[in-house]
């Protein structure tokens, strides 16, 4: 190459030109970094197209691409000939027994019986991958390394997220030879791409490292395919890996790809498993043609073609929030000092915003239509044995995982939470029938890929069968924010019916005719009971959204009529002696205990049972026992308090459990009472990392800005002190309004409400109640001048 001499000047614009983000000033929704990743759950990065989640390292000698898609999983019916969905047969003729204990209030006895007949049964053993044996765990695919060989002494090293459109970056220079990375998770190609860009000719070195049994590896036509099976259940996965070079060669060897002289290469990666979301066998995806149909794309696709199919696939979700706090952004800093700074004290109301923002670029990239729900990390796992299985959890983390979607505009994300409920159904009312003679369904604490519906194998924390009325929540609210009557009748509603049908028959009535659930246990707190409050609001909630349901589509009078009785006969929430909230039918709350779950503020929120308009007293109860529990906790339970605290309509107090839930932490092992708050990278620790304090933290600060479960649209319900200025963009409301609020000095200066020509409701503004009608394009404008 011959050498040409360049002024500086031109040698700066050259520089700006490759590497624009270096120059430009750093935008709002940047996360970013100045050294390498050492660690995977609370520094790496994550990005996703909502088949598969991966994380990078940035790293300088090697780069590190730790990838999981979503369906792979161990256990479940191939693991063993037995599995059963966790069902112990005929356990329900225990049921008039443990019932009777405990009216006579022999508690111990009653747990007894409960221990051995109302618990799942999972086998063990060394044969499976993941300590829960035949119930599986979620697992890694495994890692993709890039070996650079670049030795540790860069400069203008930057590593980032830019979540406006979701590319994820690594830059760095050696003398002056400059260095980039850009990657990003193409959904609507199914594509992982990364690319890897010098100013100078380049090798590489590429393998893919896996946990999981090989079967076969191979490089043909320039693609790398690997074959692989989990171990314990066989199922069957592969993964592909195509590279487009600008210039220099490509060698394989015994499964390294070796680039010499590159410039410019792109690696493009799809992955897909046997595994179908389909009761009972849960397989038979033909996963080798779906990989070939992605990669036959390939050969017409170039890089470019597929950022610009991405940016715009990801846009159209993200952009349909704007949300801004008022404050000049501390964008100088890296994330992970900036994150110190604010706990320090500094106001950053933009890393607030990133926050929420950070969460819809986590949904969006790891929960698409067709692909499978997130689980408790979402889609991100490194692990073969992750904690808890990350698998999906009822009894607060599923829900909260989900609570942002409607709320955030991103209602296509929901869907794959949907059809899992919807996938439950079936072996749900196995276990229904089994466990308790009931009809409908059920699912319990944990679920996993195989509809595993019974309840945990200890009872102190598996036993719930109020998750399905809890999913079931999920359903409704889809239909209440987008008002597809479609969906309502054909998905929805059966599958409601059948979570209420559940209930109408588990619920009795106690010695004074008050419908009670028996037995019952508070989410993993006291002990087993006649009567968790959190059972009867949320039995109270699947009745109640069914006659909303039944009326809408004009549908079901006889049902009705038996919801409407079971449900104004369940035992109301009650007050106890030192003015708190009842967890249980008797009086019994500890005014000491700080326990993570407060479950039985469900009717508050998630549920609308409790209003501080509607019911003071028991708000008032509510607040008495969120004083009790204190504003520490596990991370999503300082995400749930932020909630409940919005919907007391005390912004600051709110506004405190985000700090709260903002609070440094680099401690990876399990801690269950008061570790919580977020890594560097900005996911969040329960510790360990679980995404629901993510997604948890946007319903929050949503809440915060807007409510709409009464049925009034209420503008700014919790506004701290701290977000006196702002506008939002983009909110959605139920009735399926989309709501823009500017607002100055805590007063609501504009308003617009989008909706269907003509749809009329009411909006709560600056303490005013306005009956609005929309104009014939759908509008309406509210302004404090008019
Ligand atoms: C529930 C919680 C735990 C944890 C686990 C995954 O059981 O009680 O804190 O979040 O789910």
């Amino acid at each position: 190459m011959s050498k040409l001499k360049f002024n500086n000047t031109l040698i700066v614009s050259l520089i700006l030109l490759m590497f624009p983000s270096c120059a430009q000033e750093k935008t709002t929704l940047d996360l970013w970094y100045n050294q390498p990743a050492t660690d995977w759950m609370t520094q790496a990065l994550p990005i996703g197209n909502g088949y598969v989640g991966a994380m990078f390292f940035g790293g300088i000698q090697e780069e590190q691409i730790q990838f999981s898609e979503g369906t792979l999983w161990s256990g479940g019916p191939d693991s063993n000939p037995d599995y059963n969905f966790g069902i112990r047969k005929e356990a329900h003729k225990s049921l008039p027994e443990v019932r009777a204990l405990l009216k006579e209030g022999k508690k111990a006895e009653a747990h007894k019986i409960a221990q051995s007949q109302f618990t799942g049964i999972i086998d063990t053993g060394e044969q499976y991958n993941a300590d829960f044996g035949d119930y599986g765990a979620q697992q890694t695919m495994g890692d993709l390394y890039i070996k650079v060989g670049h030795s540790v002494d860069v400069s203008n090293y930057k590593r980032g997220l830019d979540i406006s459109k979701a590319l994820g970056k690594v830059e760095y220079r050696i003398g002056k030879e400059t260095y980039s990375r850009t990657y990003f998770g193409n959904y609507p190609s199914n594509t992982m791409v990364y690319r890897f860009e010098s100013s100078v000719s380049t090798d590489y070195e590429i393998r893919f490292e896996t946990p999981h049994v090989m079967v076969s590896q191979n490089f043909e036509d320039g693609i790398y395919t690997f074959d692989g099976k989990v171990s314990d259940n066989g199922m069957p996965f592969e993964t592909k890996i195509s590279l487009k070079l600008s210039d220099g060669k490509i060698i394989y060897k015994d499964g390294v790809i070796y680039i010499k002289d590159a410039k410019n290469v792109v690696l493009l990666n799809t992955s897909t498993t046997g595994y179908t979301l389909n009761y009972p066998t849960y397989k038979g995806n033909d996963y080798k043609a779906a990989n070939n149909a992605v990669v036959q794309k390939w050969e017409s696709t170039t890089y470019e073609d597929l950022k610009k199919e991405h940016i715009a696939d990801y846009s159209n979700l993200f952009n349909r929030v704007s949300l801004n706090l008022g404050e000049r952004p501390k964008v100088d800093i890296p994330t992970n000092e900036r994150l110190i700074a604010y706990a320090n004290g500094s106001d950053d109301n933009a890393l607030e915003s990133l926050y929420f923002q950070y969460a819809r670029y986590l949904m969006i990239s790891a929960s698409r239509p067709n692909t499978m729900s997130m689980h408790l990390q979402g889609k991100w796992n490194h692990s073969t044995n992750p904690p808890w299985a990350a698998d999906y959890h009822s009894n607060i983390n599923l829900e909260m995982i989900y609570w942002p979607a409607e709320l955030t505009n991103l209602s296509e994300c929901h869907e794959p939470f949907l059809d899992y409920i919807e996938s439950l159904v079936e072996p749900g009312k196995l276990a229904a029938k089994e466990f308790f003679n009931t009809r409908g369904w059920m699912v319990n604490t944990m679920t996993n890929a195989f509809g595993y519906t019974s309840p945990g194998w200890g009872v102190d924390w598996g036993f719930f069968p109020t998750g399905a009325a809890w999913f079931s929540q999920h359903l409704w609210d889809h239909y209440d924010f987008t008002q597809d009557e479609t969906y309502l009748k054909e998905k929805a509603y059966p599958i409601m019916k059948e979570s209420a049908l559940f209930w109408i028959d588990y619920l009795t009535k106690d010695n004074h005719g008050n419908l009670v659930s028996t037995p019952s246990y508070s989410p993993e707190h006291g002990g087993i009971s006649e009567g968790a409050s959190m059972d009867h609001q949320i039995a109270w909630d699947i009745l109640n959204n069914c006659i909303k349901a039944a009326a809408v589509l004009e549908i079901d009078n006889e049902f009705t009529t038996t919801a409407k009785v079971t449900r104004d006969a369940i035992l109301p929430p009650k007050i106890g002696s030192w003015g708190q909230l009842q967890e249980w039918t008797e009086d019994v709350d500890d005014p000491k205990s700080d326990h993570r779950h407060v479950s039985h503020l469900f009717a508050l929120h998630p549920g609308n049972q409790i209003s501080t308009a509607q019911t003071p007293e028991l708000a008032e109860a509510a607040r008495v026992t969120l004083n009790a529990r204190g504003d520490s906790g596990t991370g999503w339970s300082r995400a749930w308090k932020m909630n409940f605290w919005a919907r007391l309509n005390d912004g600051n107090r709110s506004h405190k459990m985000l700090k709260n839930l903002l609070k440094p932490v680099a401690d990876t092992s399990i801690e269950m009472s008061t570790a919580g708050g977020t890594y560097a990278n900005l996911l969040c620790a329960h510790p360990p990392f679980q995404l629901d304090g993510n997604m948890g933290g946007a319903s929050g600060m949503v809440e915060m800005l807007l409510q709409s479960q009464s049925g009034i649209i209420e503008l700014l319900p919790s506004l701290p002190d701290a977000w006196a200025t702002g506008e939002v963009k983009g909110l959605k409301a139920r009735g399926g309004f989309e709501v823009d609020i500017q607002w100055e000095n805590a007063l609501v200066k504009e308003a617009k409400i989008i909706g269907m020509p003509n749809q009329s409701g009411e909006i709560k503004v600056n303490n005013n109640l306005i009956s609005f009608q929309l104009n014939a394009d759908g509008i309406y404008r509210y302004s404090d001048k008019q």
